[in-house]
C-alpha cells in the first residue's frame, strides 16, 4: 500500500510539472513532400495544451513563423526569417500561423491545443486573411476543416 501511495504521489508531481508535454516538429518548405509548394508540413496539428512546437525551415527562403491570431491570453510569436523557433502552447484554443514572408502565397498553418474553444473566431480571422492571398485560398478552410 505505502508503494502505492509513493508511486502515486511521484506520478502527481510530474503531472505538476508538466514532465509529459511534448514537441512537435513542423517544417517550413518550399516545396513540400507533396509537390505543393510553400507549405508547413505538417500544416495542421493537435497538440496538448502545455506542449511546444518547433518551426524548422528546410530552404533558405526567408520563411518566417508568426502567430496571427490565438486564444485569449496567449502569447503570439515572430520568428526571425529562416531561424527554428519553438513556442509553448500554453492557452486552449485555436493558433492561426503564417509564414510572413510567403503569406499572400497559402502559406498558412493551425494548430489545435486542447478543445477547440475559439473555432467560430479563427474561422472568421482565416476568412479575411484567406481573401488577400493571391494563391492558396483554400488552405487555411482546409486545415480548419480538421479541427475537432
Ligand atoms: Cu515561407
Amino acid at each position: 500500500m505505502k508503494k502505492i501511495t509513493i508511486a502515486l504521489a511521484v506520478w502527481l508531481t510530474c503531472i505538476g510539472m508538466n514532465a509529459w508535454s511534448a514537441d512537435h516538429e513542423v517544417k517550413m518548405m518550399t516545396q513540400g513532400s507533396d509537390g505543393q509548394t510553400l507549405v508547413f508540413e505538417p500544416s495542421f496539428i493537435k497538440v496538448a495544451v502545455g506542449d511546444t512546437v518547433t518551426f524548422k525551415p528546410m530552404q533558405k527562403a526567408g520563411h518566417t513563423s508568426y502567430s496571427i491570431f490565438e486564444p485569449e491570453g496567449a502569447k503570439p510569436w515572430k520568428a526571425q526569417p529562416d531561424s527554428e523557433i519553438t513556442v509553448k502552447l500554453d492557452k486552449e484554443g485555436v493558433y492561426l500561423v503564417e509564414c510572413f514572408v510567403h503569406k499572400t502565397l497559402g502559406m498558412v498553418a493551425v494548430i489545435q491545443a486542447g478543445k477547440p474553444v475559439n473555432l467560430e473566431a479563427a474561422k472568421q480571422k482565416a476568412a479575411e486573411e484567406s481573401a488577400k492571398m493571391a494563391v492558396g485560398k483554400d488552405r487555411f478552410a482546409k486545415e480548419l476543416a480538421l479541427v475537432k
